[in-house]
């Protein structure tokens, strides 16, 4: 980053904007400006850095051995996250952790005082942190002794508390919220240089003993620390050539030989299975074929069905570092904030929990899809079909809230086979997280010789089923689990000799992005001439007038769910084939 880049800062197309962002500037790990990310994140990393080492260390040849800083504010402290993601750096003793709290007693508003009284060093003792203290952000002797201390603590993390002064040496706006969220000003600017014995004409000073300084330490050291470790690496290239194969393979997110041997083809079954059980069987033979894709849930493992069951894969702990399956603890948005950091180590990640609990993680979610990196969230329980569980578990706006983040792709599958085509795709993206949006309840799996095969939902949307000749008077379009519906109330219309053509739309993302490389497409689905259309969808009815238009039909969610079972819940929200034959031949009629 060059001295222009930083005079531009918060410019259009800057180098530094105003939050750091990652892939936009070398040397940002991971975006911040959510306060709270950062340090969640840095769990995930550490984390990371402990699965990492285990996988690829050999004796003698230790490849990875590094520690996770990461520095915190009063606001980091108070936000809710850091406290989820602290308890469980605590819990999995990452000793290779260091979280540094800038402790300035202001925030935006004015003194913590305002809002905040917690003793930090008390809380995080009790998440079982080693906790030191620097009086003086100043003291460098007592800075020192502190990485120190955290240098040689080997069974907690640590955080290091540091007394300081916001705007330290600017006479009047030192200690005062005016520091953080106003400019000096041009006096005071000059009166904090005379403080510190700055030229008071100079900006943008950098003196050549800065320089030299940086070239003689930082600058040399890191290049002799670079060097020795590809000597290194290219002596365990020679020893383990697999592993080192992987290890270029997992840096540059590419898929390991055979990553997909082995994927399931579900048989034709009127009965059916969950998605969710079809996922489970799918991932179980990924993850076997991909050693660095693991992940966990939020404590609904047994409902998710993300658990890795084959032999060695293990849970992530304190002891077992190598361990597959990590335990999130009832902890969403630190979860999403941790996948981040494992993902931006180059692991391939997965977090489950229920879609309405999404939005406990959205915040983390977020900054997957602005960082562009392929976290995979796998959210169950996807509507109304949660059955007896009721409202609060009934997830409604959530499908189109994901939706509504840019670049993160939603894949809603129809049945066991478009799921295992969701997986096949969801493994080769290298810079998009995923929102996979599965059933606790069972779909058929439909004949696939009779409709259209499954690869469709590598186009985000395809024809399942359509009229004779592929002239349809009408269009029925859905994802999950309302396919099959209207594949039912395709058969009766079809007996009715009214020709209809079903839509299964898995992916709105992803029909979109295939529609922009090859724009016929659109119409091949979607044809413009034929406007009577029905949308069916448990979730939330905003948005998909795009695809019905302002004349078509929506059936879906208008209000809460409520507590039932789920056949009471599809007839009086109008799930069931009956009312999307009734609204088909409305669509019909009004346009005769
Ligand atoms: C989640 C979140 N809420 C609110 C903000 C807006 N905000 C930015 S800085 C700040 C105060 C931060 O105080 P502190 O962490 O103590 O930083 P300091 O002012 O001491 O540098 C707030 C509320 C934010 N960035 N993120
Ligand atoms: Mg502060």
């Amino acid at each position: 980053m060059s001295l222009d880049d930083i005079k531009r800062f918060r410019q259009l197309d800057s180098k530094c904007p105003g939050h750091p962002e990652y892939r936009w500037t070398s040397g940002i790990e991971t975006t911040t400006g959510p306060l709270g990310q950062g340090v969640a994140t840095s769990v995930g990393m550490a984390i990371a850095a402990r699965w990492i080492a285990s996988y690829f260390n050999r004796p003698g040849l230790e490849l990875f051995d590094y520690d996770v800083y990461a520095l915190a504010g009063d606001g980091c402290m108070m936000e809710g996250i850091s406290g989820e993601a602290a308890s469980l750096a605590g819990h999995l003793k990452l000793a290779n952790l260091c979280w540094i709290y800038d402790n300035n007693h202001i925030t935006i508003e004015g003194n913590t005082a305002l809002a905040y009284s917690d003793d930090v060093a008390t809380r995080f003792v009790g998440y079982g942190w080693n906790v030191t203290r620097v009086g003086d952000a100043n003291d460098v002797k007592m800075l020192e002794r502190a990485f120190m201390t955290f240098k040689n603590t080997t069974d907690r993390p640590t955080l290091i508390i540091v007394d300081s002064h916001i705007a330290y040496g600017a006479p009047n706006k030192q200690d005062t919220s005016a520091a953080h969220g106003e400019p000096l000003g041009e006096k005071e600017i000059r009166l904090a240089k005379r403080h510190y014995g700055w030229p008071e004409d100079a900006k943008f000073l950098v003196p050549d003993e800065v320089r030299e300084h940086f070239q003689k330490g930082i600058g040399r050291r890191g290049r002799e620390l670079h060097a020795a470790w590809w000597t290194r690496f290219e002596e365990y290239r020679q020893r383990y050539p697999e592993l080192a194969e992987n290890g270029y393979r997992m840096l540059r997110r590419q898929l390991p030989e055979g990553w997909d041997r082995g994927l399931p083809t579900f048989p034709a079954d009127a009965k059916g299975i969950a998605s969710r059980d079809a996922s489970s069987q799918v991932l179980n033979v990924l993850a076997r074929n991909v050693p660095w894709l693991l992940g966990g849930s939020a404590d609904l493992g047994p409902s998710c069905k993300t658990r890795l069951k084959f032999d060695g894969a293990g849970d992530f702990s304190a002891e077992n570092p190598a361990g597959r399956n990590l335990h999130f603890g009832i902890r969403e948005h630190a979860m999403g904030a941790i996948l981040n950091g494992l993902s931006l180590s180059k692991l391939r990640p997965f977090g489950s929990g229920f879609l309405i609990f999404s939005d406990y993680a959205r915040g983390a979610m977020r900054l997957s899809a602005l960082m562009e990196i392929p976290v995979i969230h796998i959210f169950t329980h996807d509507s109304i079909g949660v059955g007896e569980d009721g409202p609060t578990h009934q997830p409604v706006e959530q499908l189109l809230s994901l939706r509504a983040i840019p670049g993160l792709i939603t894949l809603r599958p129809a049945d066991a086979n478009e799921l295992v085509e969701a997986w096949r795709m969801i493994m080769q993206f290298r810079h998009e997280p995923v929102a996979l949006i599965l059933t606790r309840q069972a779909l058929p799996t439909l004949d696939r010789t009779t409709y259209a095969s499954a690869e469709g939902v590598q186009r985000g949307a395809y024809v399942l089923a359509d009229a004779p000749n592929g002239t349809p008077e009408v269009l029925l379009l859905a994802t999950g689990s309302e396919v099959s519906l209207c594949i039912e109330a395709y058969e009766q219309l079809t007996a009715e000799g009214i020709r209809a053509r079903v839509v299964s739309m898995p992916s709105w993302e992803i029909f979109e992005y295939y529609c922009r490389q090859h724009p016929e497409y659109r119409e091949r689905v979607l044809p413009a001439a034929v406007t009577a259309r029905v949308s069916v969808e448990q979730a939330s009815t905003l948005g998909w007038a795009r695809y019905v238009g302002s004349t078509g039909h929506t059936i879906g969610m208008e209000t809460f769910g409520a507590s039932a079972p789920l056949k009471e819940l599809q007839r009086k929200f109008g799930f069931i084939p009956a009312s999307i034959v009734a609204a088909a031949k409305e669509q019909i009629a009004q346009r005769r």
